[in-house]
């Protein structure tokens, strides 16, 4: 059994979307980002950068182990269940550079501008611009590897294709047409089609918030210093 700390958001739907391929049996734990869940003790020593998902695997010999950062769980996840990665070390190397690069690059930039478009309490257009373009920029990335490719790792579906869609996924909503990356959209329809994918996607969104947040939710979403951990709200 896995336990699986989660929050219905782009992050935690890239490992939903994996455990639902894999068809592992897991537990689902809320962590509501909202109300400060992620800075909670118990979390914190699960995943030390409080951030969600996280996970942790007691199918295991000896004690559970806890993982946190979205690649290195569907790295972790993929390796031991030995599906959607190659096994070559070829394959197993241009694996982690994609997995690398959206978490260093299309899901920061991602993240960052859907602040600028949904939370910035002004309007910032330095910020909203800079984010805008970087996610831009990554899109015209994975527009170029998609080209003559079905999947980012080529013939086959992969990790690397479930943890960048869901940053994929939201473009239209942050505002970011897709019609200049038509390799992107035809990848993102057809992993949209997959019904792990949209049963990744559907967990737990009765969670999800459609009201403004509230000012508590601001405090502790966007105003963390190395000392709100601390505090453990
Ligand atoms: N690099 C991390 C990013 C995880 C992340 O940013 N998660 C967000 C939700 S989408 C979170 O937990 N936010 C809590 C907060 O902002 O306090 C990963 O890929 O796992």
């Amino acid at each position: 059994m896995i336990d699986f700390y989660y929050w219905p958001t782009p992050n935690g739907w890239k490992v939903s979307i994996l455990l639902e391929e894999l068809g592992v049996s897991y537990k689902t734990i809320p962590v509501n980002i909202g109300q400060g869940d992620q800075f909670k003790p118990e979390f914190l020593a699960i995943s030390p950068n409080h951030r969600m998902p996280a996970i942790v695997d007691h199918d295991v010999a000896g004690d559970p182990v806890a993982i946190f950062e979205s690649g290195a769980i569907m790295f972790y996840l993929a390796e031991k269940h030995g599906r959607f990665m190659p096994t070559d070390p070829l394959g197993r190397k241009e694996t982690l550079e994609w997995l690398f690069w959206q978490v260093g690059n299309l899901g920061p930039m991602a993240g960052q501008y859907s602040h600028f478009v949904n939370y910035a309490p002004k309007e910032e257009v330095y910020g909203h611009d800079r984010y805008k373009n970087e996610y831009h920029r990554c899109l015209g990335v994975l527009e170029r590897r998609l080209t003559g490719r079905e999947f980012i790792l080529g013939d086959d579906y992969s990790i690397a294709d479930m943890i960048s869609w869901p940053w994929v996924l939201i473009a239209k909503a942050m505002g970011q047409p897709l019609d200049e990356f038509p390799n992107v959209v035809r990848w993102r329809a057809a992993v949209k089609e997959r019904p792990a994918v949209q049963r990744g996607v559907d967990l737990g969104k009765d969670l999800r918030r459609s009201a403004p947040p509230s000012e508590e939710e601001r405090k502790n979403h966007f105003n963390q210093t190395a000392s709100t951990a601390d505090q453990g709200t």
